[in-house]
């Protein structure tokens, strides 16, 4: 059996502090709060673990579309945006070949990842996959202001061979906002 579980986790909450204190000042701080939420969910959580899963996985099929949503519900409006993956596979190399095929950050404008100003093929294996967007974390979008959104399409690639029986790929996705 082959499959492959992306589970979107470790959400990174980025939080605003000073340290500066003086006598009769008062230096009131706010704060950024980044929740996210699963497709098909209504609960905004901290520690949402959303998972894109597909079993039984053949060379050449569509893995279908997953989402996540994000809100900042801090006092601060965030400025910047990050995204990055941490793959482990349980095969070498299998994080190649999870093709990404569609690939669009929301935040009241849509962004096209796949555009060729975001991800590129730098492990020159002719398609772009997880293991392009481990090696190159998405900084500095610009933030989701009120709310956001991040949707994603895979295909395990037909040029998978027979080594990639009965494993599987775990794609970890953090997302951080800046102030
Ligand atoms: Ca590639
Ligand atoms: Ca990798």
């Amino acid at each position: 059996m082959l499959c492959v579980v992306l589970v979107v986790a470790g959400i990174t909450m980025a939080t605003w502090t000073t340290g500066v204190t003086s006598r009769d000042n008062v230096f009131a701080t706010g704060d950024l709060d980044l929740i996210i939420r699963n497709e098909g969910s209504w609960v905004w959580d901290e520690h949402v673990h959303a998972t894109w899963s597909a079993t039984n996985m053949y060379p050449g099929q569509d893995l279908g579309m997953g989402a996540v949503h994000f809100i900042n519900s801090g006092s601060f409006e965030g400025q910047s945006f990050d995204l990055a993956v941490s793959n482990t596979s349980t095969v070498a190399d299998m994080d190649k070949f999870i093709e990404i095929t569609h690939m669009q950050y929301e935040n009241g404008k849509g962004h096209n990842m796949l555009d060729g100003h975001h991800l590129h093929d730098v492990n020159l294996n002719g398609w772009i996959d997880l293991d392009d967007l481990e090696s190159q974390p998405q900084l500095a979008l610009s933030a989701p202001s009120t709310t956001g959104a991040l949707y994603m399409r895979y295909r395990f690639h037909p040029d998978a061979g027979n080594q990639f029986q009965a494993a599987s790929v775990t794609a970890d996705f953090t997302f951080t906002l800046h102030q």
